[in-house]
């Protein structure tokens, strides 16, 4: 039987290995470390997954797809973007996951979502492969007939790789609502077919879920009291500090006050607002989702107890507990070592990666719960499936009901991640506890389905 420092060795080399493979990737290479680094112990307790080639599968992905999206603008400029959609893993079900608009998207970005997307789906228990997809086009500032045009020239290449049964994209960073909306209309144009399951995070009306929009806040939310509740603490009076305005920050802003803790910040790229009566919900869903504004507008508007740091580090606001809810690397070593200096007692990930490895490695020898975003965030992605089955049955739930399912789901992936931690003696690390949980369902299906 090998060793664990054995197979670290070999799992160390397919690390080399892919760095070589995939130059100027430095997410995806990231993502890739973050993961093989905590398997050893499985690899060696289970000579099946040592089988040559296994790891080596599930590293490449099933298919890759990068096309032109060209598209006009209010003042009939040709404007040219880049498209993709990573199909990284099907041997749970169709490829699962989100469309990124952000102009820092490259291929080396998609490809570590879709890692990651891959375990996360794995551990919500539900039918569903790893994919994802995007483009660097920036929404911020463009009109909706210019959202609705790119959305459209992105949609005439993307329907021929997707499907209900195939791929089934959702939103990510700058897709929300109105985007699924144009991509689901040039979808039902192109196709002539009425497929609700192509897409996730559909308007109530015309086949989305209730509770799809709050999901991976809600469940970020469940997740982080699911780890206090082992410390025997619960969320009533504590201070959280909360990154990001968009659709993840807002509903765990929401759901947080819901359960007694104050949520005194919020943020974009232009900086945060910290606000010692907590955040008001109402005003900042009006100025980001309806006026699609700045969070600045929230500290003018808002009065005394708020105030905006342009530039700066929500991080360096004391608080109980983090919930990082923006983009990836968005909180780095220095953040950490403040937020550990300022008691911190749990950061739980809403949002993909967004704590460094250097900071995540601060965090837990600090003592701090560190819940990963594959696991804590993976409410969204779940209540999609939840969509997907709804949509399949022709039929619609309660929200109670999918609230409800929510809260099972993110209970269940709690306990599978700290059981897993236990049994391979790393007691707490739910890293650990997720990477090794998600591989084990990916690897035992792809096992059983041969090479392929
Ligand atoms: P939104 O587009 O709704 O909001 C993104 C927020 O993050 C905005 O406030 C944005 O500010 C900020 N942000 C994005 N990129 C940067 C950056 N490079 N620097 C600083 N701020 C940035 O996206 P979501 O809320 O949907 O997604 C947030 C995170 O959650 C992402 O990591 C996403 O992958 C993850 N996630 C999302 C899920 C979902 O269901 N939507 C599910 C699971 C994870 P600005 O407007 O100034 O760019
Ligand atoms: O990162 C994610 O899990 C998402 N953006 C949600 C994916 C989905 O298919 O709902």
């Amino acid at each position: 039987m090998t060793t664990r420092s054995e197979t670290q060795t070999t799992l160390d080399h397919l690390l080399t290995e892919i760095e070589h493979r995939n130059p100027a990737q430095p997410e995806f290479h990231q993502a890739a470390h973050e993961v093989l680094e905590t398997l050893a112990p499985v690899v060696a307790a289970r000579p099946e997954y040592a089988e040559p080639g296994l790891i080596e599968r599930l590293v490449e992905p099933e298919r890759q797809v990068m096309f032109r999206v060209p598209w006009q603008d209010d003042q009939g400029r040709v404007r040219v973007n880049r498209g993709f959609r990573v199909e990284f893993n099907s041997a749970l079900g169709p490829y699962k996951g989100g469309l990124r608009f952000h102009p820092s998207v490259n291929l080396g970005v998609i490809k570590f979502l879709g890692f990651e997307q891959i375990f996360k789906n794995a551990l919500t228990g539900l039918g569903i492969g790893g994919g994802k997809g995007g483009s660097d086009f920036d929404p911020h500032g463009r009109s909706d007939a210019e959202v609705m045009r790119f959305c459209q020239s992105f949609m005439t290449e993307l329907y021929r790789h997707i499907g209900e049964h195939t791929d089934v994209p959702a939103g990510d960073i700058g897709v929300g609502g109105r985007e699924i909306g144009y991509l689901f209309g040039q979808y039902r144009r192109i196709t002539n077919r009425w497929e609700s399951g192509v897409l996730t995070g559909k308007g109530q009306g015309w086949g989305g879920s209730l509770i799809r929009p709050e999901a991976t806040g809600y469940g970020n939310v469940l997740f982080a009291a699911a780890m206090l509740r082992e410390r025997g603490e619960d969320l009533e009076g504590q201070t959280a500090v909360v990154s990001g305005s968009g659709n993840v920050a807002i509903y765990t802003i929401e759901k947080l006050t819901a359960l007694g803790a104050n949520a005194v910040t919020c943020s974009d790229s232009s900086g945060y607002v910290v606000d010692e009566k907590g955040i008001d919900l109402d005003l900042l869903k009006q100025i980001k989702e309806v006026e699609r504004g700045r969070v600045d507008a929230y500290a003018e508007r808002r009065g005394t107890s708020a105030r905006f740091v342009p530039g700066g580090s929500v991080w360096d606001v004391p608080a109980d507990l983090a919930l990082p809810s923006a983009t990836q690397n968005e909180l780095d070593e220095n953040a950490a070592a403040t937020l550990v200096r300022n008691g911190v007692k749990a950061v739980s990930e809403g949002a993909n990666m967004p704590t460094t490895p250097e900071a995540v490695h601060l965090l837990q020898k600090a003592g701090v719960a560190f819940g990963p975003g594959k696991a804590a965030n993976a409410g969204g992605v779940a209540v999609s499936a939840l969509e997907m089955a709804q949509n399949h049955a022709r039929t619609s739930w309660t929200a109670a009901r999918v609230e409800e399912e929510l809260a099972d789901i993110m209970t269940s992936i709690h306990t599978t991640c700290h059981e897993t931690a236990e049994r391979y003696d790393a007691p707490g690390d739910y890293v650990t506890g997720a990477n090794i949980a998600g591989f084990e369902r990916v690897a035992d299906a792809m096992l059983a389905q041969g090479v392929i």
